[in-house]
């Protein structure tokens, strides 16, 4: 097998630079919580792939389902020649997503395509134009979900110009809010819709429940249930983008459910197809049912295979519970995290969906470099962390779900000496 550094020099010459990677060893094995390099070397994973890989990599009952439906058929495309296991993945969503009223949902491939669907949607069965997003928002890097995307460097930058109707408006972020609680927080965000947009013109408000690139914020108590309130009563469709935060992750099937919002539509990914590219748009019948046939679509969505893993990965929360996993990992992480973060630095999130916020002495002025520095240190050190924020000043952490409490402990003290070697 080539080593990691004969493949780094091909990668040079064969692999455009705009993809770049968090660490330059390259990947022989991974399962549970652990990734090896072809050199053998050990990383505990709190990245999982981004938020991927909920049930573990390789999935015991994944890779089995895998197995057998790529021995029956790959592709036929569901919209040539249909099979059941697509609608089973339907109905799985159906019944997981808040909300007891009647729903329908769609496959595609990835998060930004299940946004940009989602948008569609809202858009044909509302019949306006304007799109109400947030600061810090990230829905991914296709050109839609770009303009729906906050941060410039480096999602954005000279990528554009951009999609049209898309209005941007405060976030509810209490490290950064000067004390607003949950409901002035949406009061200033409904102001500025009112205002600036209108509501009759709103056909969608887009909100990821928790934020993920854009900083693990969790908003105020109150601010969504306003949001939801507001865009209820303008007639406009509340769509929640789970996509990192959906499938146990934050120790319950959906973020929404923390605060009891039921969103119009949900748009999920990541953790739905157990490591699998597969994304759904769920949600209301009357809505997605707008849409005339031969409206939505694409050659692979809800491939069989995926289908097949999605299946899998969502019967593997079930038995396993790995929403109560999620919220154990938020009991053995909250505390320790606690105890490490800086003075004035700020920890949160929910289930295994947690982070640390460093900012100055000052309490409130981001400390980039730090966060780096800690990154990179927990890298060499055998844990791989990732880092977000508009400002780039949140490490966060997302183990898979199935990860042993031993390596969770072992991955925090790996977090406390680099922490203590930063300052
Ligand atoms: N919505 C809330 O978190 C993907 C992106 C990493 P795709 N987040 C990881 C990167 O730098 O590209 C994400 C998300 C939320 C949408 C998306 C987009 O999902 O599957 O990456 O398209």
């Amino acid at each position: 097998m080539p080593s990691s550094g004969e493949v780094h020099k091909r990668r040079t010459a064969a692999v455009a630079r705009g993809v770049s990677s968090v660490i330059t060893s390259y990947v022989d094995s991974a399962a549970g919580g652990h990734v090896r390099d072809v050199e053998g070397r050990e990383w505990i994973d709190f990245a999982s792939g981004i938020a991927v890989t909920t049930v573990g990599n390789s999935a015991p009952r994944v890779v089995e389902a895998i197995r057998a439906q790529a021995e029956r058929f790959t592709h036929t495309c569901f919209m040539v020649a249909p099979y059941e296991s697509y609608v089973a993945v339907c109905e799985q969503l159906i019944a997981l997503t808040p909300g007891a009223f009647e729903k329908r949902a769609a496959l595609v491939n990835s998060g930004a395509e299940a946004v940009e669907n989602a948008v569609k949607i809202a858009r044909h069965a509302t019949g306006r134009p304007a799109v109400v997003v947030f600061d810090h928002a990230y829905h991914g890097r296709t050109n839609l979900t770009m303009a729906l995307t906050a941060k410039n460097m480096p999602y954005k930058h000279r990528f554009g110009p951009f999609a049209p109707e898309i209005y941007r408006v405060p976030m509810s972020y209490p490290l950064r809010d000067g004390g607003l609680t949950g409901p002035e927080a949406a009061m200033r965000a409904i102001d500025v819709i009112d205002k600036q947009v209108g509501g009759p013109n709103v056909a969608a408000v887009l909100i990821e429940p928790i934020q993920g690139e854009g900083g693990f914020v969790v908003p105020a108590p109150g601010f969504l249930p306003a949001i939801a309130a507001w865009a209820r009563a303008a007639s406009a469709v509340l769509i929640a983008d789970e996509i990192q935060t959906g499938f146990c992750r934050t120790g319950h099937w959906f973020a929404s459910e923390h605060e009891g919002i039921e969103p119009d539509l949900v748009t999920t990914a990541k953790g739905m197809g157990g490591g699998l590219p597969i994304a759904g748009v769920t949600g209301r019948a009357d809505l997605m049912d707008a849409v005339h046939p031969g409206g939505l679509g694409g050659t692979y969505g809800g491939n069989p295979i995926a289908c097949a893993a999605a299946l899998a990965a969502i019967d593997t929360m079930r038995d396993l519970d790995l929403c109560a996993a999620a919220r154990g990992i938020e009991q053995q992480m909250l505390p320790a995290l606690r105890a490490i973060a800086p003075p004035g630095c700020e920890v949160r999130g929910r289930g295994a969906m947690l982070a640390l916020e460093f900012v100055q002495p000052d309490g409130r002025t981001p400390d980039a470099a730090r966060t780096a520095a800690v990154a990179r240190a927990c890298h060499e050190a055998g844990l791989l962390v990732l880092t977000c924020g508009t400002y780039g000043n949140v490490l966060r952490f997302l183990p898979p779900l199935v990860i042993s409490s031993a390596d969770l402990a072992r991955g925090l003290s790996i977090v406390a000496a680099a922490v203590e070697q930063s300052h």
